[in-house]
């Protein structure tokens, strides 16, 4: 339900604005949810999930509320499901799909073939077994869901990062070489006809030397007729390992090959405005890509989120939305009623403020004003502040200043570039004043967006 206190916020600053702003395009009724938003634009948006969280009612009601696509987290893994030899347990993992089913949301398979979460009888194997053990894990998994899944992640990270290209070491690469892949692929397609079949990883963002080589295994088996349908790109994204400049275009070159391509465990560590904007870019990628069917994100909530110092994910850990989230949901063309504009027909572009002393000494003051898009992406702002007298500013950085004649009334407009907000997304500016014997703080007049 829409925060009551920042809708009216909001609403207010409309108003006052209704005679500045230029609206921007909006759809009648735009979808609200990121699920019902991705669904407009032929795509869906799905989270990771636990199974021990979904007792949870913020959890699940976030998640039922938002997302019409699930991956398991952990559930579908060998070692959850085949901790020993040919004794299967399925019971986590299809609490998740009977409440996906529940909710008509898909479900990814994830993952069959993994040199991780690999139980040590499996890695212990001889050749001949390993080989059994693993179409045989195959086809008992895939089975047991079969019809349920819309796609399997059936090959994750088979390959090495750094700039070889090769496989990594794992127990199918070292004793059943590289033809392991090809053959869990034609598995697959044997058990479950209908479901779509993926090679999944990480490190594969952007065009290098890893994501050269998946390429090139593609291809092959494209060129040679191995079944395979999809790639999909995990997108753990970082300040150390940020969204690459080529992404678009790489998740392109894959579905130039004739494979549908999806972002399949996307979280991107930071917060405010960076991440908002980097999160609508990703966005923007996968719908610029016909065959990009769609993004999920690695869970629901920064709370349960494996890099939770990170704060990667659209919600926080109280289930609030953040501004990646108004920025996701923008991007995708829906229009949203949490952090926002309160969802105000007609309310494009508005912004909010806010002001804090940052230092203060005897005879001055540094002020900054930090300006928050709406829930739609908006291309200029304008803030007013009135200063008490003789209250001068002195320097004023991250902004446009003009001054009315009393000169206590000062008008900022953005600079040349921080007008350009994504929604929820916010920038800030700030300035020196001279208290000139009066130390009271500036009244802050309300934004205006365009
Ligand atoms: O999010 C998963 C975390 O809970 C597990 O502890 C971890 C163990 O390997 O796996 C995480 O999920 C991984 C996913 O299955 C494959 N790509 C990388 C993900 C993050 O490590």
């Amino acid at each position: 339900m829409p925060m009551p206190r920042r809708a009216a916020q909001a609403f207010t600053a409309v108003l006052l604005a209704a005679s500045t702003v230029t609206a921007l395009s909006h759809t009648a009724a735009a979808a609200d949810t990121l699920g019902s938003a991705a669904a407009g634009k032929g795509r869906y948006f799905g989270t990771a999930v636990a199974a021990n969280h979904l007792g949870e009612s913020a959890y699940a009601g976030t998640l039922d509320r938002e997302f019409n696509q699930v991956t398991p987290e952990n559930e579908m893994k060998w070692d959850a499901t085949e901790g020993s030899r040919n004794t299967f347990t399925f019971g986590n993992a299809d609490q998740i799909v009977s409440h996906a089913q529940g909710q008509n949301m898909k479900v990814r398979g994830h993952t069959l073939v993994w040199h991780s979460q690999l139980p040590s009888w499996v890695s212990g194997l001889g050749a001949t077994d390993l080989r059994s053990a693993m179409n045989n894990h195959i086809t008992q998994v895939m089975q047991h869901y079969k019809g349920k899944i819309y796609a399997w992640d059936v090959v994750n990270e088979a390959y090495q990062d750094g700039s070889s290209g090769a496989l990594r070491s794992s127990p199918f690469a070292d004793k059943l070489g590289s033809g392991f892949i090809e053959e869990a692929f034609r598995t697959a397609r044997s058990v479950d006809p209908n479901a779509k079949l993926c090679y999944n990883d990480y490190n594969t963002d952007g065009v290098n030397a890893k994501s050269n080589a998946v390429y090139a295994m593609v291809k092959d088996f494209k060129s040679r007729g191995v079944p395979i349908d999809c790639v999909g790109f995990q997108s753990h994204f970082n300040p150390a390992s940020p969204v690459p400049s080529d992404y678009q275009a790489n998740l392109q070159r894959f579905a130039d090959l004739g494979v549908d391509v999806q972002i399949t465990e996307l979280d991107i560590e930071g917060s405010g405005t960076a991440q908002a904007n980097n999160y609508s870019n990703v966005v923007k990628a996968c719908l610029a890509v016909t065959r990009c069917t769609g993004l999920t994100v690695w869970g629901v909530t920064d709370k349960y989120s494996w890099r939770s110092s990170g704060t990667p994910l659209l919600f926080d850990s109280n289930y609030g939305k953040k501004p990646a989230y108004d920025a996701a949901l923008a991007a995708l063309g829906g229009s949203g009623t949490g952090g926002g504009d309160g969802g105000n027909p007609g309310g494009n572009a508005t912004c909010t403020v806010s002001f804090a002393r940052t230092s203060d000494w005897n005879d001055g003051y540094n002020g900054e004003v930090t300006v928050k898009a709406g829930s739609a992406p908006i291309n200029g702002w304008t803030v007013t502040l009135t200063f008490a007298p003789p209250q001068k500013v002195a320097s004023l950085w991250n902004g446009t200043p003009s001054w009315d004649s009393s000169g206590s009334v000062m008008t900022v407009r953005a600079a040349s570039y921080n007008g350009s907000l994504a929604a929820g997304a916010s920038t800030s500016f700030g300035f020196t004043a001279a208290k000139n014997g009066n130390n009271s703080t500036p009244t802050l007049g309300a934004c205006t967006a365009s």
